[in-house]
């Protein structure tokens, strides 16, 4: 709590600068009120190009652009530490803040953007200089921050796809591991590297095998591939990958990698799941209801007459559950939607 409290004293600027053109906006957008828009866009525009903190709405009433009922609000934000009338419109429509920050974009006003670039650098300042409150998953989240941002061109998954493939065969050449997610739909980035892995003697009707994900993990551990955990459980696992430098000048960027160990009977569930796309997966579990089956990533079932669930059909390819909903099969490639 208090960290945040330092950080609004010194993000005020920032502050005012979001809440006025998201009031601006508001106006603009739902109420038609163009004059109103033009005020709180004014003020947020000279209160982005003061230079210090503003420290009373009186002291900011003295800009140019800035009126009483501006003032007010800057009063009201100071002693309060928020808006009533902006909590209200948020509350009206809670996409609103979704919606607010595509209309900043599109204003096209390179201004403003910079202040919310600015703005965004400042907390993550503050939370960096804050780190020992965090938790060990935030941590991770905010050492790597930039880094998770980027998208993995496809260039860089098949080679972190060739280490993977590799290493779990060395460890067990039984097993069975395909990468999932946008990768496997031929994209030509990723925002992350999706593993699924089984092999013959887990299923779901036997016992527990958290060693046969954790061997796993362990030989990509060894070699230097995964860096970081962020949480591994019996079946799964979430962590940062980074390959190997090719020479010394240039290292590539740390990645997010999940694995996900699957018993050996709902694979291809879950291979179809996390190929994705999520548009796809709703359709086809629309479609699945339809004929009357029910489709997770786990199983697919029947539905009887009364809307109860059978017990799972035997599924040994993705294409099989293609097949059990009279459904032509369509590559990974073509599941966009
Ligand atoms: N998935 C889903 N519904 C969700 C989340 C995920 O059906 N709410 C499935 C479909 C996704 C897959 O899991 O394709 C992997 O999830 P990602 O969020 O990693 O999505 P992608 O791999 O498709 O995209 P990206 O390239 O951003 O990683
Ligand atoms: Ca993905």
């Amino acid at each position: 709590k208090k960290w945040q409290k330092q950080g609004q004293n010194r993000l005020h600027g920032g502050a005012f600068i979001i809440f006025f053109s998201e009031l601006a906006n508001y106006e603009r957008n739902v109420n038609r009120a163009i004059h109103k828009y033009n005020a709180y866009r004014k003020a947020a525009s000279v209160i982005s190009k003061y230079p210090s903190k503003i420290k009373s709405g009186a002291e900011a009433k003295k800009l140019d652009g800035v009126g009483a009922k501006i003032a007010e609000k800057i009063d009201e934000f100071l002693s309060t530490g928020k808006l009533r009338k902006l909590e209200k419109i948020r509350q009206d429509d809670t996409s609103s803040s979704i919606n607010f920050l595509t209309r900043v974009s599109g204003i096209g006003d390179n201004h403003l953007i910079r202040c919310l670039t600015d703005f965004i650098t400042l907390l993550l300042l503050d939370l960096r200089k804050n780190e020992h409150k965090l938790n060990h998953h935030q941590r991770i989240g905010l050492k790597y921050f930039e880094d998770f941002e980027k998208r993995i061109p496809r260039k860089e998954m098949l080679e972190m796809q060739e280490i993977v493939l590799s290493e779990v065969k060395k460890v067990d050449p039984t097993y069975i591991a395909t990468v999932c997610g946008s990768f496997r739909r031929g994209a030509e980035s990723s925002g992350d590297m999706d593993i699924l892995l089984t092999h013959p003697n887990f299923t779901s009707e036997s016992s527990k095998q958290p060693k046969l994900l954790h061997q796993v993990v362990e030989q990509l551990e060894n070699i230097h591939f995964i860096t970081d955990t962020l949480s591994k459980g019996d079946t799964k696992f979430m962590g940062v990958c980074q390959l190997p430098s090719k020479d010394e000048e240039t290292t590539y960027p740390y990645r997010r990698i999940d694995i996900r160990l699957i018993p050996r009977d709902q694979y291809y569930c879950g291979v179809l799941y996390f190929t994705g796309s999520d548009i796809f997966n709703k359709n086809m579990r629309t479609h699945a209801l339809e004929m009357g089956f029910t489709l997770n990533e786990y199983t697919i079932r029947p539905l009887g007459i009364t809307g109860v669930a059978g017990e799972p059909l035997l599924v040994n390819s993705e294409k099989d559950i293609f097949d059990y909903i009279q459904w032509k099969y369509r590559e990974p490639k073509e599941r966009s939607e």
